[in-house]
């Protein structure tokens, strides 16, 4: 809590740190009420700098100074000054040591950085500064230091001691308490360090590296989950591999450390040797945890793993350059999944998910550019804008090197900098440098916030067999940024023959013609590519791969919608062709939804989808993306103003249109899925993941018809199920029909099967917080009555306040604003206990502007009532303040 405002923090004011440490010694004494922190800190003038000695300021918070010594010298208390914030005191000579004390409450701590416990463990998240919330220090990334750990506690509920490292020494007290010292032989910034104590179990593996060295890899957890770390240690061995085989990177020390904690408040944290995981992202078996929850497990014991190379042997030098290891990491992990996977499949629900809603982020109030200017609060900054985007700009730089340069700027980058804390334009030097090329208009997606806007006209000349693509790019104006320049955008097209073919391309000038696909470089406002040659009229696939995070705009017909959709030969364009059209069929039911409740529905969309349904060759996953509409929160995006009620209405009658249509074919292909599936042992590989995908989406059309066989059909899935994919898909089924006796009975049957498991349970949560049923908002508060529910858990603030507000339109967007009302309660209340977590919980409501008067003027009251509920924390205060001015 504070009383004055947070400051703003500029990248322009970043000046080189006055004092480094070298050495970081420390030692936890842990208890019951309190934890015990010393720290000697070997410390120099910072010898890039002048030798004059300025007052050293450390930063701290919530730490009570218990004693301090400098040199081995106590201090008095006339030597030094402690602020909420910081600790200062003048060194007198250039080399120190400073050895100070604190006392810190644990127990307490219910924001989830710094120390805190976790069902009775004690564990640690430092970045971004957490650090100093455990003792006073330079907890900035550019200070880098070495570290040792000494952790003292009851040694019998506390048998594991973990720090980042290797064990060099340990030992028993007589009183029952023991103690294990750790040692990090490399340099790190704070925000890597980590300390974890509890009754843990683990299990065990080893890795053997390219160069032959043997790491010993441990997934520790708490005894009852030691059945669900197979596949989040397989996923480890494998993502160790790759990055050997993709990135030539090797482990660097001897033993690889997972832990799982229950309460925490993102996914997971590459502390150096020690990664600390959200237990939702590292256990998974057949029975408890669905395919997508298989992926995410594999995904973030990659992306964790990755950092140790793309953010802990090169870091950021301060927060503004985050997305250099977010961004980087991001696009390392997807190239990995894609690789274990589908990589088309893997393209499209990335794209899904940046266009929903890191295109939402960019046009609202938050708006930023990959690397912001200025923040007041650095935790407010893990925003999709510096992973996804970011990422998404680490993608357009490998599409415009190509693969192995790429590879090369990538290799140049690591042994430049190994050790080293640097920024984004270190990365674009070394792509420089091995390419060849001037990266500096590029250099713009970092600078430039907003989604860039590419419109494109074409014309064909039959006479001169000339085909024209005029491009045109702009970008909206966003907080503080107007008159955008141009950007570096990666155009990846080809030009279909009416057979589908890709026709030959030869631009003007060139005097042979490019088979396939090419990658056009957009770099001006507007701009023309001129095809000779071209000896049909053509039909664009246009921006294929989502090569740019651009929105584009080309006037296809819904005829050529559809037959992109058949013959595009981008799987990626194909699946997009489907969206459009469908995006343009439930748009029509919108507007006339407003005239009669009697719809007309283009039939095309019908006709397209049976001909999928019969196209016995087409991979179930694509088939299941195909069929797949886009989703409400996508659909919102393309509107200035949205009436939400009316997007869902109309998205759900188009469903239901598609349900009755499709319903014989439909139900022909799932009995034969759930056949298949009934025969097959539950692999999380993709083929059987696909399967599952495809069946689970039928049976939800076909639970759209209240057909009673088929009642009884999704009755049987849920019961029958030996893995929590049909499980949970059926239940989902379920609760969204109108067989409320059914749905109670199996909300019953799961909740007594799994009520020991937390995890599990969030799922049965948010099922039923994001059903689109009426009275959502009361059963949404009875949950929250739910013995297992627990507002100071993360995991169950996100499954139910979390996929109420995101995913249940109806009831969250309830015309009487209750829904609204229910949000900012939740946000004020979450302020005091974990600010993080709230500044994050009210984001739908900083949206306000893209909604109808109506909607809006209901958000704002809300967000002014919050604004207006008492001292609030640096986090909601930043949102408020920039949601509010807009
Ligand atoms: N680097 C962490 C995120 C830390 C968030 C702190 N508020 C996890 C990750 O991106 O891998
Ligand atoms: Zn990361």
């Amino acid at each position: 809590m504070r009383t004055e405002h947070p400051k703003m923090i500029k990248l322009s004011a970043y000046r080189l740190p006055d004092y480094l440490i070298e050495e970081t010694h420390l030692t936890f004494e842990l208890h019951e009420s309190y934890a015990l922190v010393h720290a000697r800190l070997v410390m120099q003038r910072n010898p890039s700098l002048d030798t004059h000695l300025p007052p050293l300021v450390l930063d701290g918070q919530k730490l009570e100074l218990i004693d301090i010594n400098l040199n081995g010298e106590r201090l008095s208390a006339m030597e030094y000054t402690v602020t909420d914030k910081h600790l200062t005191l003048q060194p007198t000579t250039i080399e120190f040591e400073l050895d100070t004390t604190v006392r810190i409450e644990p127990q307490n701590n219910t924001e989830l950085e710094g120390l805190y416990k976790s069902s009775g463990m004690f564990c640690t998240q430092c970045e971004a500064e957490g650090f100093r919330k455990i003792t006073y220090y330079l907890d900035r990334p550019d200070v880098m230091s070495r570290f040792t750990t000494t952790i003292f506690a009851d040694k019998q509920n506390y048998p594991i001691l973990l720090s980042n490292g290797n064990p060099i020494a340990q030992g028993e007290d007589d009183d029952g308490r023991h103690w294990v010292t750790w040692e990090d032989p490399f340099k790190k910034p704070a925000y890597l360090f980590a300390v974890v104590a509890g009754d843990l179990w683990c299990v065990e593996d080893t890795f053997t590296t390219m160069s032959g060295r043997e790491v010993a890899l441990r997934i520790y957890v708490e005894p009852e989950n030691i059945d669900k770390c197979q596949h989040a240690m397989n996923s480890l061995k494998k993502c160790m591999r790759w990055d050997e085989e993709k990135y030539g990177r090797e482990y660097d020390l001897d033993i690889f450390m997972v832990v799982a904690v229950n309460d925490f408040n993102m996914g997971a944290m590459e502390n150096k040797g020690l990664n600390i995981f959200n237990s939702s992202c590292v256990l998974a078996k057949a029975e408890t945890a669905t395919d997508a929850a298989h992926q995410r497990v594999e995904s973030i014991v990659a992306h964790e793993y990755f950092h140790n190379w793309s953010g802990n042997r090169v870091t950021c030098r301060d927060w503004f350059q985050l997305s250099l290891k977010e961004g980087f990491t991001v696009f390392r992990d997807t190239q990995f999944s894609a690789d274990m996977n589908s990589d088309v499949v893997k393209r499209i629900e990335d794209v899904s998910y940046l266009r929903t809603h890191q295109f939402a982020e960019d046009a609202g109030p938050m708006a930023h550019p990959v690397r912001p200017a200025e923040y007041m609060e650095i935790s407010n900054f893990y925003t999709l804008t510096i992973y996804e985007k970011g990422a998404e700009v680490v993608r357009m730089l490998h599409t415009l090197l190509g693969e192995a340069v790429f590879r090369q700027g990538a290799d140049l980058y690591f042994e430049r900098h190994d050790g080293q804390a640097v920024t984004c334009d270190d990365f674009i030097a070394a792509m420089e440098t091995v390419s060849g090329m001037d990266l500096t208009q590029f250099k713009l997606w970092y600078s430039q916030a907003g989604t860039p806007r590419l419109v494109i006209t074409d014309s064909y000349d039959a006479a001169t067999q000339t085909y024209c693509l005029q491009v045109k790019q702009s970008c909206p104006d966003t907080p503080d940024q107007t008159d955008k320049k141009p950007f570096v955008i990666p155009l990846r097209m080809a030009l279909l023959s009416q057979q589908g073919q890709s026709l030959p391309l030869q631009l003007q000038g060139e005097s042979i013609a490019m088979k396939g696909e090419r990658v056009l470089a957009v770099t001006e406002a507007e701009q023309s590519f001129i095809f000779q040659k071209v000896t049909e009229q053509p039909l664009p696939s246009l921006l294929r791969s989502f090569s740019a995070p651009v929105i584009m705009e080309y006037n296809y017909s819904r005829d050529d919608l559809v037959f992109l959709l058949q013959h595009d030969t981008d799987g990626f364009n194909r699946w997009e062709a489907g969206q459009q059209l469908s995006l343009q069929v439930i748009e029509d039911v919108v507007g006339q939804l407003y005239e009669t409740d009697e719809p007309m529905m283009d039939s095309r969309l019908v006709e397209v989808f049976t001909a999928l349904l019969a196209q016995d060759d087409l991979d179930p996953a694509m088939l299941a993306e195909f069929l797949s509409l886009p989703s409400t929160g996508y659909i919102i995006e393309q509107y200035e103003q949205a009436d939400p009620l009316a997007i869902h209405q109309a998205r759900e009658y188009v469903s239901n249109q598609l349900a009755y249509a499709l319903k014989e074919p439909m139900r022909v292909r799932y009995d034969a899925l759930r056949k298949t599936s009934l025969e097959t042992p539950y692999v999380a590989q993709a083929s059987d993941i696909a399967r599952r995908r495809l069946q689970n989406m039928l049976l939800a059309y076909l639970m759209r018809t209240n057909d009673l066989d088929i009642l009884d059909e999704c009755v049987d899935q849920f019961g029958v199920a030996d893995n929590m994919t049909e499980r949970l898909a059926a239940l989902a089924c379920l609760v969204n029909s109108p067989f409320t006796d059914e749905a109670q009975e199996a909300l019953k049957r799961f909740a007594e099967r799994f009520s020991e498991d937390p995890i599990v349970m969030d799922q049965w949560f948010s099922v039923q917080a994001a059903a689109v049923v009426p009275s959502g908002l009361e059963r949404v508060t009875h949950l929250l009555e739910h013995p297992a529910f627990s507002i100071k858990n993360p995991n169950k603030v996100r499954a139910v306040i979390g996929a109420f507000s995101m995913q249940n339109t109806p009831n969250f967007h309830a015309e009487d604003g209750s829904g609204y009302a229910f949000l900012a309660d939740k946000v004020i209340e979450l302020d005091a206990l974990n600010p993080q977590i709230a500044a994050r919980i009210i984001s739908p409501l900083t949206r306000w502007q893209r909604y109808d008067l109506h909607h809006q003027e209901l958000m704002l009251v809300q967000l002014k009532r919050i604004k207006n509920s008492g001292e609030l924390s640096a986090d909601l205060f930043e949102v408020l303040e920039k949601s509010l001015v807009a």
